[in-house]
């Protein structure tokens, strides 16, 4: 199986696919377009939320960072007087310093991340979804927000009215996601962010024409449950870039990508809308509040997959 996500949520449904399929059988593609350098290190918040959940480190209340995590170099950081608005933990830390110390010997930001996700005992291929550097730049009023500027220096403050992502052009699929794509029997959504999270996966020049190119399923779960995001400021830029702010809506900026779709129970009266747009509908629990949570809507969305055809 192959996965496309983004942070806490996409990784969330990563781990239920992980912890129902054999080991080895699931592949996630991550976005990039969140990446940025601070003080000198190469800092891949996606990548790292996908890998440390995987692999069963992952700090549990945020969602994204180490679990028993301390901020020793951050505090010393600060003490020299810089502005300690990106929470870097110790743990973490070596992440950065490793990821950046390898990228810059000349090896791939794919094979960097397979050696780091090998190394702590993650046991499925996590792909970033292109090995360029890309970074999603946001159209606000205050002007033009660098992406981890406007959702943690700025709290998400600012209205979204366009989103760019710099260095798109000159990305290219990497040949181990290809390979992934061209392998599986279905290709999954994850729930996470349509616009920030999602989009710039499909934005690399050449993924959409392999996802179009295969005829297995392709499967979606809405981030938006009753109008409002599992996460993050989804509803929020969905609004103000003009789409409706419903699983239905996500479900339209999916049209003709995707087969199937899974809702939850609470959005039942948008089925027939949804159905309309040419997809299978599932609806069941879409949060997932524990590990159990992630498990179950893991299966429902295998199973949604097998009825079109995977398999
Ligand atoms: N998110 C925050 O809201 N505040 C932070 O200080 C923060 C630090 C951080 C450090 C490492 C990492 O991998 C992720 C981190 N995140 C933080 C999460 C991250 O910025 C966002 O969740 C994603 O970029 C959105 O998908």
């Amino acid at each position: 199986m192959c996965a496309l996500a983004g942070g806490v949520g996409g990784a969330k449904l990563a781990a239920g696919l992980q912890a129902v399929l054999s080991p080895g059988d699931l592949s996630v593609v991550v976005n990039t377009a969140d990446d940025f350098d601070l003080w000198g290190l190469r800092v891949c918040p996606d990548l790292d939320t996908v890998m440390y959940t995987l692999a069963g480190l992952a700090n549990k209340e945020t969602g994204w960072g180490v679990a028993d995590e301390s901020f020793g170099a951050l505090g010393m950081i600060s003490a020299y007087g810089e502005d300690a608005w990106f929470k870097l933990g110790d743990r973490d830390l070596a992440t950065h310093v490793l990821r950046t110390q390898r990228l810059h010997a000349g090896t791939r930001l794919t094979t960097v991340t397979a050696g780091l996700a090998a190394a702590l005992g993650v046991r499925s291929t996590l792909l970033p979804m292109c090995d360029e550097p890309v970074a999603t730049v946001l159209k606000t009023p205050e002007g033009p927000l660098e992406f981890q500027e406007y959702f943690v220096r700025r709290q998400q403050r600012e209205e979204v009215l366009g989103v760019e992502l710099r260095g798109i052009e000159s990305a290219r699929v990497p040949v181990e996601v290809a390979r992934s794509l061209f392998e599986t029997e279905a290709i999954i959504l994850c729930p996470s962010n349509p616009v920030v999270s999602i989009a710039p996966i499909l934005a690399v020049p050449g993924m959409r024409e392999l996802l179009a190119g295969r005829s297995v399923p392709t499967v979606a779960v809405s981030p938006i449950v009753g109008g409002r995001a599992l996460k993050g400021p989804a509803d929020r830029m969905l609004r103000s870039l003009g789409h409706e702010v419903s699983a239905a809506g996500v479900a339209r900026m999916y049209e003709g990508l995707v087969d199937g779709f899974v809702l939850d129970r609470a959005d039942r009266g948008e089925e027939a809308g949804v159905s309309g747009l040419g997809m299978r509908v599932r609806a069941t629990d879409a949060v997932m509040r524990d590990e159990p949570d992630r498990e179950r809507l893991a299966r429902e969305v295998l199973s949604l997959c097998s009825e079109l055809g995977a398999g």
